[in-house]
């Protein structure tokens, strides 16, 4: 392989070296905040001048000991959300705000102000059921929720600001010089404000004469400031004395990193009463409920390329999503911070204490103290920006989150099938062959991946002529059996002015610069690249017509992407990643919105696929780096997983904080990407896959082959039906993906989602809910002959998938397993669609027919639901082309009705299968009755034992309103 990165990273390593990350000991910010918390400065909020807006109430902090004012806004925001934003009144120069994340203008609401007791203030929402209360003196806000202190912010004096000074040597400077500091702190300020004037009048201006002198002296400003910061740079060692508080520099290891802005960091903390269980704050190798954080110990959200990263660690990997939720019976709650610079959080549960009479004396014999928890975001710059969604219920918190940063795009169906993926594919002649060996152990199959080394020396959009002379032809190939490829594209792009990618980006200053104003230059797979800066919209823009068919050469309608590395990974860079005083677009540094530039390079991708189809087809790109919002464009995966039983295991908990975060596309490496799983875990590996949203097979190089067949054929039986199991229920998954397309639910459930008020569901992470229908309990250890499933829900009844065997909820049974066994239970009271026949791959089962798995309830009803479109076009948005249709059984009538009539999309298809599980009495009759009045007589099979019933050679259409009675 030709790849400049071997020195730094040994692909054969299984086990990630934590010295090249940091942990918190070695993060300034935290360190300062740490310390600072330890003398106490309050805040104070001067509630007498607040003003109120069009869209928000503002009103002055001030820090007792620096007397910095600082300005609070709140927002009530549509949906029962609140919005509180924190920056300084007058900064020397504008804080970065995260663009881009929030969609469009989240519309406000109007807050009826009062003043409370002793010079608060209360913001009220039109119905008066929400209320921020904002206490002056120390500064704190309490959400009240129907007269119920749910959230207190800042109720510890946790809020941190540290304001933007000029560094000190250009102080002495200027004294010696007798220049007045302050005059020039003021004009400093005018200059930025200035500026922003300027990039507003060029915004409205865009395209009228005159704009030429506006941007002439915009560039005579940035240069201006450009230079000041060049000159501000070199440290003064007296600024510097409290070295390890790195104010303006910070050290690690060989790494210097010099902070021209000098501090800037921010903090706050939040008290949830009552509450116990947050999830969320995505991404760590962890379990799904957040856990405590000792001293030192806080969850890192700090996007970083971690080979084999170590699991149960709270170090920071690929991507982050800075929300989190709180549950309690009967409330959950979201606290999403939108700040894309290095952050951490902080965790402290204190559970409900009852005192006893001996412990505390007889007044408190009765006290029972709430329990709550404190969370301490801390971030390393940016401004304060933090929305509370206040629910009250699971579904409502997803719809709040979702309402600000999007829903997950409608996938295309192929991309449910199962995916084959390896580092790398060889050439053509290996394509053909591995595509071959699926349709040879009849095992279907959606999409071929190509990794990096398909290219011309790692140069994206370029094929190895060598391996792949005829993309074309390979593409035909797989079009042939309705398949399709995904291709990698990272966003380091090679120095070589002979690589048209590279020399275009160069000529347009496309490229992220170093400090000194030059492009970023590091190293990665090409060997010495460059970076594109995708925060720049014009880069995006060009980006995305890279992927148009005349542009990139060999491709066709059938190839779609995949973003690497995109952390940014660079190998000889500080923690494997960009230098922080990188510098991007409107001159804002790496350090400001690390945690977004995947995001950006995702959402290029995404746009790019659908442009070359002039907006008709529905993109597919998978990224490894992700921020909030990134559901938007595509699919995530968990990174380089490891092929050990604890690395299959914690794909759960992390697939489930995925999933409840916004991210409900999201996969883990099938198999484990590094090492050689032996055949049991494969296997294993595989059942587990089938059941979660991405679903992958993956392989780093130089581990053996491991294509399904090469296990002996009864491994590939199992992984065979492993795989059949998945494409048996691709009209189920594409049902759930459109729930989470337009009404943010989740696909992959953690059972408390499914089950708010029962407390012994908050902590499960071995088994989930796919939807509201089926409970997963995938097997994770080896040799395994039980598993223990907690069946949650008094009222409810759950049957084993394949066997029908049925128990009453609330309870935990031993199943016996073999290797064959996949622990997959129907709720009762649901009804799942499913295709009877199965094909190569999806696009062959269009046409295929469907059946019903109708498991009964307690009562003897069952509903479900059906989505179905064409299944890859936007038709299904712009003229309606979808089909959705209701099926309901009750009282021994099970009815197919239209869910939403503004869809058509006749369909031929018919339900050829219904299956009754807890049908208690044998039926005399079973009629079908079409709409027209056309009753029919169908053949049936009960067992009594199991209580099942079987009608089989059905003709009914999916698309058509009937009945089936049973008598
Ligand atoms: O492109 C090669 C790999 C890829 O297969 C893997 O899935 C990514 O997570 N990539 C990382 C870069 C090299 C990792 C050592």
């Amino acid at each position: 392989m030709e790849a400049a990165g071997k020195e730094e990273i040994s692909v054969e390593d299984e086990a990630v070296d934590k010295n090249i990350f940091k942990d918190c000991s070695k993060i300034a910010f935290y360190r300062r905040q740490k310390q600072q918390l330890s003398t106490k400065s309050t805040y104070q909020a001067l509630l007498d001048s607040a003003t109120k807006g069009k869209d928000s109430t503002k009103f002055q902090i001030l820090n007792e000991a620096t007397k910095v004012p600082l300005l609070a806004e709140v927002y009530g925001i549509e949906g029962n959300i609140f919005r509180l934003k924190i920056n300084e009144e007058t900064p020397l120069k504008p804080r970065y705000e995260v663009p881009d994340v929030v969609t469009s203008k989240p519309r406000t609401v109007r807050l009826i102000s009062s003043s409370g007791d002793a010079g608060s203030l209360v913001l009220a929402d039109g119905k008066g059921d929400l209320k921020c209360h904002i206490t002056a003196n120390p500064f704190k806000v309490d959400l009240v929720s129907e007269e119920e202190v749910v959230m207190s912010i800042n109720s510890l004096g946790h809020l941190y600001f540290e304001h933007l000074q000029v560094p000190l040597k250009k102080r002495r400077r200027m004294d010696e010089h007798g220049e007045n500091f302050n005059k020039e702190i003021e004009n400093t300020k005018r200059t930025h404000q200035l500026k922003d004037k300027i990039t507003e009048m060029r915004n409205t201006l865009e395209g009228i004469s005159g704009l030429d002198d506006a941007e002439e002296q915009i560039s005579n400003l940035e240069d201006r400031a450009t230079k000041e910061n060049k000159e501000d740079t070199s440290v003064d060692a007296s600024q510097e004395n409290q070295e390890d508080l790195g104010l303006w520099e910070e050290k690690f290891g060989k790494f210097v990193d010099v902070k021209v802005n000098g501090p800037a960091s921010i903090g706050l903390d939040f008290s949830l009463h009552g509450f116990e269980h947050l999830y969320g704050i995505p991404q760590h190798a962890e379990s799904h409920q957040l856990k405590n954080t000792g001293d030192g110990d806080a969850y890192r959200l700090y996007n970083l390329d971690v080979y084999g990263y170590k699991i149960h660690d709270k170090m920071g990997i690929y991507g982050s999503v800075p929300y989190l939720l709180a549950h309690k019976p009967g409330r959950t709650l979201g606290i999403f911070w939108l700040n894309a610079s290095e952050t951490l959080v902080e965790i402290n549960t204190e559970p409900a204490v009852k005192y006893t009479l001996t412990q505390m004396g007889p007044v408190a014999a009765k006290q029972k103290v709430r329990s709550q928890t404190d969370v301490h975001w801390m971030s390393e710059s940016g401004i304060i920006d933090v929305f509370l969604l206040t629910g009250p219920t699971p579904s409502d918190v997803f719809k709040q989150y979702s309402y600000l940063t999007g829903t997950q795009a409608m996938p295309p169906l192929f991309s449910l099938g199962y995916h084959q993926c390896r580092w790398n594919y060889e050439d053509e002649q290996d394509v053909k062959a591995v595509d071959a060996g699926f349709d040879e152990h009849d095992i279907p199959y959606d999409v071929m991946w190509l990794d990096i080394e398909h290219t011309e020396g790692k140069r994206y959009f370029t094929w190895d002529k060598k391996r792949f002379p005829n993309p074309k032809r390979m593409q035909e190939l797989l079009r042939n059996k309705k398949r399709k490829l995904v291709v990698i594209s990272d966003p380091h792009i090679k120095i070589d002015p002979d690589y048209s990618v590279y020399a275009e980006a160069k000529e347009q200053g496309f490229f992220v610069r170093n400090h000194e104003g030059g492009d970023f230059e590091g190293v990665c797979w090409p060997g010495l690249s460059s970076y594109l800066d995708f925060t720049n919209p014009k880069v995006r823009e060009w980006y995305s017509s890279l992927f148009t068919f005349s542009a990139y050469q060999g491709s066709t309608d059938i190839l779609y992407i995949w973003n690497d590395m995109n952390e940014p990974s660079v190998f000889r860079g500080p923690e494997l990643t960009m230098q922080k005083n990188a510098i991007h677009h409107g001159n804002w540094e790496h350090r400001e919105l690390h945690n977004i530039y995947g995001f950006y390079q995702q959402m290029a991708t995404a746009e790019g696929l659908i442009q070359r189809s002039k907006g008709k087809e529905r993109p597919f790109v998978l990224t490894r780096s992700f921020f909030a919002g990134s559901q938007k464009y595509g699919a995530v995966w968990t990174g380089d997983n490891t092929a050990e039983w604890s690395y299959l295991k914690i794909s759960i908990p992390m697939l489930l904080t995925l999933s409840v975060t916004g991210i409900p596309f999201c996969g883990a490496d099938v198999g484990g990407f590094i090492g050689n799983p032996e055949a049991e875990l494969l296997v294993r590996w595989y059942q587990a896959g089938a059941y979660q949203p991405f679903f992958r097979g993956h392989a780093t190089m130089n581990t053996k082959r491991r294509e399904p067949w090469l296990f002996g054929e009864e491994h590939t039986r199992l992984i065979r039906e492993a795989i059949r199991q998945r494409y048996t229920l691709l009209p189920y998954w594409y049902s759930l993906f459109y729930r989470a397309h337009v009404a943010a639910e989740p696909v992959m459930r953690p059972l408390w989602i499914e089950f708010p008020e029962e407390l012994n569901t908050f902590g499960v992470e071995d088994e989930y809910m796919l939807g509201s229908a089926l409970l997963v309990h995938p097997v994770t250890e080896p040799k395994a002959t039980t598993v223990s499933v907690f069946l949650p829900g008094s009222n409810e009844v759950w049957y084993d998938s394949k066997t029908g065997t049925h128990w009453e909820g609330a309870c935990t049974v031993k199943i016996p397993v073999t290797l064959d066994t996949i622990p997959v239970f129907q709720r009762g009271g649901s009804i799942v669609p499913i295709k009877t026949t199965i094909g190569k791959s999806t696009g062959y089962m269009t046409d295929s027919p469907y059946g019903l798995r109708v498991a009964l309830s307690t009562k003897g009803s069952a509903m479900g639901e059906l989505y179905l479109d064409d299944g890859h076009s936007f038709q299904y948005l712009h003229q309606k082309q979808f089909l959705h249709r209701k099926f309901s059984f009750l009282s021994g009538v099970l009815t197919n009705s239209c869910a939403d009539k503004r869809g058509h999309h006749p369909s031929k298809c018919v339900v050829e299968r219904v299956f009754v599980l807890g049908l208690k009495k044998q039926p005399s009759s079973v009629t079908t009755h079409s709409s027209d009045g056309k009753e029919e007589p169908v053949v049936f099979t009960y067992c009594t034992t199991m209580a099942t019933l079987s009608l089989e050679k059905l003709s009914l259409n999916i698309s058509a309103d009937w009945e089936v009675h049973i008598k």
